[in-house]
């Protein structure tokens, strides 16, 4: 990333509850009298005071949010509280490195760290979830899925009411990514993706027949509600999320669930509970075994019209 510190014109660096930064910008407005403020000429003023801009080593943890200076004076002036709402926002402002960023999400009161895969053509995504290594337990309740828990640098998951309500703000579209032991990668994208309201159980909508078919046909993800062992809103009789682990749209209870139990390498056989879709199928596999996944990541992205 090119160096986007205090001597820019078009943005600086603050941290988002940085209350300093906004007394000092206050008490620029003061003494400015009344005239048309430079954006170089409000960095100066505000540069002595900030915390020294992160050293770049420390990527790909971005742990501060550039804002731009519009947005910044919408905030001083009340206006709601300034920034981004996704990292398609981001990268439109001219940051282009994968890393955690800091975003609003419309009707949310409290910022949100994410992690922005930026390098794409088409725009930049948003992660929801990611697995990796196991080092996040899944198996948790409605109001932490809700909410969201793990590390936006490593395993995480976003939580169902941030997504909702980016993706209820516009159109947006999915991808899946995956890895299974053998080191084959796949992928699924989803044209068009929504979650409902949490009264609506975070029904998921996808694109077309809601959902992706196998080569066999068969419907991997469908328009279904949420689910979490303390929340049984699937369409079995039993409780998907106790037999199956973690949180997801399960069906009865269906052939995915990328927020199964993460199981090691010489482990990850014949694990109904684990990390699957589909059947964890590459194209090494010929028949029913139901493997566990090495690795998955979704994420979601505006639409472009
Ligand atoms: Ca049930």
């Amino acid at each position: 990333m090119a160096d986007r510190g205090l001597g820019q014109r078009t943005s600086l660096w603050l941290h988002p509850n940085s209350t300093r930064l906004k007394e000092e910008l206050d008490a620029y407005q003061t003494t400015s009298c009344g005239e048309t403020r430079t954006l170089w000429g409000l960095s100066v003023a505000v540069a002595a005071s900030l915390q020294k801009k992160p050293n770049a080593s420390t990527f790909p943890i971005v742990d501060w949010t550039p804002i731009a200076m519009d947005h910044l004076e919408q905030g001083a002036a009340g206006a709601d509280v300034p920034g981004f709402r996704d990292c398609e926002d981001i990268r439109k402002s001219g940051f282009n490195k994968d890393g955690v960023y800091t975003i609003f999400v419309p009707n949310m009161n409290q910022p949100r760290r994410v992690f922005c895969v930026m390098d794409t053509s088409g725009g930049a995504w948003t992660l929801i979830q990611r697995r990796e290594n196991g080092a996040v337990d899944f198996k948790r309740s409605w109001q932490e899925y809700k909410q969201g828990f793990g590390d936006p640098a490593g395993e995480h998951w976003l939580g169902n009411e941030v997504v909702h309500q980016l993706s209820s703000s516009a159109n947006y579209s999915l991808r899946v990514e995956m890895e299974d032991w053998q080191g084959n990668t796949f992928y699924a994208n989803f044209g068009y993706f929504q979650l409902d309201s949490e009264k609506e159980f975070y029904r998921i909508y996808l694109d077309k027949d809601s959902g992706i078919s196998t080569r066999q046909g068969r419907l991997i993800l469908r328009s279904n509600n949420f689910s979490t062992h303390d929340a049984d809103h699937d369409n079995c009789g039993c409780n998907c999320a106790v037999i199956m682990s973690g949180g997801w749209w399960f069906d009865s209870c269906g052939p995915s669930n990328l927020n199964g139990v993460y199981y090691s390498a010489d482990q990850y056989k014949q694990k109904i509970n684990g990390i699957r879709w589909d059947h964890s199928s590459s194209s090494n596999i010929s028949g029913p075994t139901i493997f566990s996944l090495r690795t998955s990541r979704m994420m979601m992205r505006p639409l472009h019209s």
